[in-house]
């Protein structure tokens, strides 16, 4: 007796499942519970396990803000970093703060961080996502965080810290995320909240997500 085979049913299944390499992630986002909303900021890590030299491979970290769909405003990290580079497992601090309260949060950079101002791009009020791509576009991103359709106040004066892989462009952020709620006005809450170039929970495996 033959056995009949679901071929055309696993082909197709097959292919629904893509890979692809998650070359540089968010790992921490904050909308600040200071004066004026500060500080705001984004952390990016290189996981691509090698240098990553913008000025030859260059990514875009953008907002998308309020009902939009696309960035509302972009740097390219080439522009960003003056042609630098990031070597794997270091960060990428991009933060608006232009009363410095960013700076006197955090007087004290860790080694394995760079940190740099955009009033442009980090400019989150708690219901805006962010994403890294490849491009201008949010079409090409790498990784997400936050639900591009759905505007929803997520992150109202909270730290939100990446504790899982997710699903690196179509992730919905409460999905990979933890969040947590920055008492008004407290500056002590950030050196144990909220620190800099620590992402030890995010699993080691990276290389592989589901395509939807
Ligand atoms: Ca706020
Ligand atoms: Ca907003």
């Amino acid at each position: 007796m033959k056995k009949i085979l679901a071929i055309a049913a696993t082909a197709a299944a097959l292919s629904m499942v893509g890979t692809a390499q998650a070359q540089l992630i968010l790992t921490s986002v904050m909308d600040g519970n200071m004066t004026g909303g500060t500080p705001k900021m984004i952390e990016i890590k290189n996981v691509s396990g090698s240098t990553i030299n913008f000025a030859t491979t260059d990514y875009f970290v953008g907002i998308i803000q309020n009902a939009n769909t696309n960035f509302s405003g972009n740097v390219s990290l080439n522009t960003l970093t003056g042609g630098g580079s990031l070597a794997n497992g270091e960060f990428i601090v991009i933060y608006n703060s232009t009363n410095g309260t960013f700076v006197s949060l955090y007087p004290s950079i860790p080694s394995n961080v760079q940190a740099f101002v955009s009033n442009t791009v980090a400019n989150g009020n708690g219901d805006d996502r962010y994403a890294i791509s490849t491009t201008t576009s949010v079409a090409n991103a790498i990784d997400i965080f936050g639900n591009i359709p759905v505007q929803s106040n997520f992150y109202v004066d909270s730290i939100a810290r990446r504790i899982g892989n997710g699903n690196f462009t179509t992730v919905t952020a409460q999905a990979a995320w933890q969040f947590t709620t920055l008492l008004s006005g407290d500056a002590s809450d950030h050196t144990t909240k909220a620190p800099l170039g620590v992402n030890s929970s995010l699993p080691v495996e990276l290389d592989s997500f589901i395509v939807e």
